[in-house]
């Protein structure tokens, strides 16, 4: 088909004023996800104190001249930005504030992202994949879900692939070799301190990760994995967001374009009670994409202490979801 000839994709992006975004939506604009050739229409969505700040993003993403940005609008509407979306990316939450518990953090965005779910369900596109990126990301993933009853639970994904990627980098520099001779790396569960990054089945360059980097490596590795977000924060100051928003395109390429063959990702996705997960928790596992839908990667052999540490990642889900069981209970 002549370039020329392509319809855009319109895709909305929450939280669009946020530092996440505003490394997300440049890379966008320069063809990081669909390709230079790809028109691209923007839905920036914030809320109502932020539009202010949106505009000035949008003035800059305008100064770009992209050849591929066919149209951009903001909004504090989720019903007007989500309006016949093919690709939605979630990012914005509200942060935890000064003397919030983690039950009020949840409830906050289980609102946000309940609201959001609804919007969804009402007006994108019956095809749209919706990639959940604001914190946390399990639990907002999966209200989003059973807000949207219209839409397929396969449409939506949280995202992992930070964590994934953090995980593949520490291997490869660990072994001194290059990031794309890592394999087979596994992010089992919640996007928190409970995940169990998993290194059993991850090769570097072929080869049994842990030969090439010893086993005593396994418990740091986890640990940095794990705390690998709270560090950045300790020596930046900030919280990851060029690499949370590159972590963000990775995962949707991946889903829209597909894994290579033999390998697979890791993505929070509904479960199907695979592993002995609760169905329908969202739950990060090794995912295989093919044709714009992922699949569990069944079959992978794990040992006690890794069922162990998966199970409790699991509990810790199991008690997000009580806590916000009053907007997923749908009659
Ligand atoms: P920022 O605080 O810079 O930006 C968030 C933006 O969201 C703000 O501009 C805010 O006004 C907006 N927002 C809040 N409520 C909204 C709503 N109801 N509708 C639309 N916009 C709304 O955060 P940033 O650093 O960009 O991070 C965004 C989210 O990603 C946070 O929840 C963060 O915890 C989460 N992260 C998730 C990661 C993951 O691996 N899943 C890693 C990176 C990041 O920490």
């Amino acid at each position: 088909m002549d370039d020329k000839a392509k319809l855009p994709v319109t895709i909305a992006i929450s939280g669009a004023a946020g530092q996440i975004s505003y490394s997300l939506l440049f890379r966008l604009i320069a063809g990081d996800l669909l390709g230079p050739h790809q028109p691209i229409v923007l839905r920036l969505l914030e809320v109502p104190q932020a539009i202010g700040q949106l505009e000035g993003v949008a003035m800059e993403l305008e100064d770009f001249a992209s050849p591929i940005l066919v149209g951009l609008s903001c909004h504090s509407d989720p019903l007007e930005a989500f309006k016949a979306v093919d690709l939605a990316f979630l990012v914005g939450a509200r942060p935890r504030g000064p003397g919030m518990e983690r039950g009020d953090l949840l409830e906050v965005n289980a609102e946000i992202f309940a609201e959001q779910g609804r919007a969804l369900n009402a007006v994108a596109k019956r095809s749209v994949k919706v990639l959940v990126v604001g914190n946390p990301v399990n639990t907002n993933t999966l209200i989003a879900i059973r807000n949207a009853p219209d839409l397929d639970a396969s449409q939506f994904s949280g995202m992992t692939r930070l964590d994934h990627n953090r995980a593949v980098s520490l291997l490869a520099r660990a072994s001194q070799r290059p990031c794309t001779s890592v394999e087979g790396v596994i992010i089992w569960g919640n996007h928190s301190t409970s995940q169990y990054p998993d290194v059993h089945h991850a090769t570097i360059n072929g080869r049994p990760a842990l030969e090439c980097v010893g086993k005593d490596f396994e418990a740091s590795f986890i640990e940095t994995v794990r705390r690998r977000g709270a560090e950045v924060i300790r020596v930046r100051g900030k919280s990851s967001a060029a690499s949370g928003a590159h972590a963000a395109l990775c995962q949707m390429r991946d889903w829209l374009r597909g894994t290579p063959k033999g390998s697979w990702t890791s993505m929070a996705v509904v479960s199907d009670g695979s592993y002995g997960i609760t169905q329908g928790l969202v739950f990060s596992f090794p995912v295989e994409t093919h044709d714009g839908h992922w699949r569990i990667v069944e079959g992978l052999a794990l040992d006690a202490a890794s069922a162990a540490l998966i199970k409790a990642s699991e509990s810790e889900l199991l008690q997000e979801r009580d806590l916000v069981r009053h907007l997923i209970d749908l009659p």
